[in-house]
């Protein structure tokens, strides 16, 4: 992830991108943050780049062309470092014989990136205001995918709005308070966005189960003593039960959420994962489930006893079926899922391998299913597409929840 950040204070950005983690991150290459300083592109001899609002009132505002020729250049830098890394990537290529590696051009199609009108690659450029929407985990899961972000800092009362609409593609707010400047802003979002990048968390600091994943507050964690100041460790967790371990969590999670941060709450599910058919199925259903939720179970609908038994989902639970290859030739659809049933809120993703019919989506319709969606599933080592289908099914599970 490269990051170029538009600001009167470059300094503030480097001082706090050089330390601890993003610091180590940037000298391994995982991340690099340039700067830009706006005040090199002002027109007067002062070096300001403020002046007096029209219509008058308090404070100052930052005019347009010195933002407008600090975030071309920005831009500009994006460009040529994109154009270095491709060559570099495109010698690889060519070492390694060319076929094993994607070539650029379909690298760019598969990693999801937005072209412009000329067919160059849109990058976006964020400007930090708290008029903005506040930056919530699946906007940094978003913005994470992309290859590089410009960062536009604001002082004063703000910026000119005309180069705003000429230049800006998101806004971004980090909460419902009022800073001095765009900095911590521009800092927060590139810590949080950095921690998804791969090579920058160690397996020690891994991010792959994640407070705020599950919209759930994260269980609380104990390390030794095992008595401190005469408080003891929670028995279940020297139990070495882990199933016991982790129902103990999730209630714990739950419950300080409730406590916490009750908002949360509406937006959370639990994710029942059905797997069915081949080991492939199981591999993939385990490893998409992972990404969704850190909670909730993965069963084998392979099972006559699960397939015999009454299962009934609530509102607040979201069913994925991983359907592997043939499953159906043993044991028909219908015939599998006969004792399932949702509340008719519940919400189902299905990844099949083959065809998609028409049928099973109107039978899990029938049975109080709403659907979410269907994709085909995929290689469960191919990280980046398992991350992407996981990000959507979130999404589209509060989004269709209507939260
Ligand atoms: Cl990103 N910038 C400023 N100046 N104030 C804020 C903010 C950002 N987020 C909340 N308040």
């Amino acid at each position: 992830m490269r990051y170029y950040v538009c600001t009167l204070f470059p300094d503030m950005i480097r001082q706090i991108m050089g330390t601890s983690i993003l610091g180590r991150a940037e000298k391994n290459g995982y991340i690099s943050v340039n700067t830009v300083n706006i005040r090199d592109f002002s027109q007067k001899k002062s070096m300001r780049v403020d002046d007096y609002p029209y219509g008058g009132g308090a404070g100052m505002v930052m005019e347009p062309e010195p933002v407008y020729q600090a975030v071309q250049s920005a831009l500009q830098r994006a460009a040529e470092d994109r154009k270095a890394e491709d060559c570099g990537r495109a010698a690889a290529d060519r070492n390694a014989g060319g076929e094993q590696r994607t070539a650029g051009a379909d690298r760019i199609k598969e990693s999801g990136e937005k072209k412009d009108a000329s067919g160059g690659i849109r990058t976006r450029v964020i400007y930090l205001t708290p008029q903005a929407r506040v930056l919530d985990q699946t906007m940094v899961e978003e913005l994470a995918r992309e290859k590089e972000l410009v960062l536009l800092c604001g002082h004063y009362e703000g910026i000119d709005e005309r180069v705003l609409q000429e230049t800006v593609t998101d806004y971004v707010s980090i909460g419902d308070y009022v800073l001095t400047g765009g900095e911590l802003g521009a800092a927060v979002l590139m810590d949080a966005v950095s921690r998804f990048v791969p090579g920058v968390l160690h397996n020690d600091e891994s991010s792959q189960f994640e407070s705020m994943q599950d919209n759930l507050l994260e269980y609380p964690h104990f390390t030794r003593p095992e008595q401190w100041h005469g408080r003891k460790v929670p028995p279940v967790l020297l139990t070495g039960d882990h199933g016991k371990i982790e129902e103990w969590r999730y209630q714990q999670a739950v419950a300080r959420t409730q406590e916490r941060r009750p908002d949360l709450l509406k937006n959370s599910f639990v994710l029942h994962t059905f797997w069915y058919g081949s080991q492939e199925a199981e591999e993939y259903a385990s490893c998409l489930h992972g990404r969704i939720s850190r909670y909730g179970e993965i069963q084998n609908y392979n099972r006559n006893k699960l397939i015999r038994s009454r299962n009934v989902l609530g509102n607040q639970e979201l069913l994925l079926l991983v359907e592997g290859a043939g499953a159906d030739g043993d044991v028909p659809f219908e015939e599998r899922f006969r004792n399932l049933y949702g509340s008719g809120k519940t919400l189902a993703w299905i990844c099949s391998d083959g065809s998609l019919a028409e049928k099973k989506k109107e039978f899990l319709a029938d049975r109080g299913f709403r659907l979410l969606g269907c994709s085909r599933y995929s290689d469960a080592e191919n990280t980046e597409q398992t991350d992407r289908l996981a990000l959507d099914i979130r999404k589209k599970a509060l989004h269709l929840a209507g939260r």
